[in-house]
């Protein structure tokens, strides 16, 4: 049985203002990245949310647009 993974959002926006991301939680900008070879690319000037790649990319980061709530499962932090 193959099981597809979607990107995952991590809760990185683009501040359209001076098209660097942060964090949302918190509005920190970001320090540390993993981003693909190239990316972030704002492909069509439309990416402006931050994802893990599908399995398969080393976990390494790309630039998506927001279509609508609900394209991106979101990585959740959650005291245990
Ligand atoms: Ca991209």
């Amino acid at each position: 049985m193959t099981t597809c993974f979607p990107d995952v959002w991590i809760g990185l926006l683009l501040n359209q203002d001076d098209d660097s991301f942060y964090w949302v939680e918190h509005g920190q900008p970001l320090v540390w990245s993993n981003w693909f070879t190239d990316k972030p690319n704002n492909a069509h000037y439309s990416e402006d949310v931050g994802v893990i790649m599908e399995p398969g990319n080393d976990g390494r980061w790309d630039d998506k647009p927001f279509v609508g709530q609900g394209e991106y499962y979101p990585l959740c932090e959650h005291d245990l």
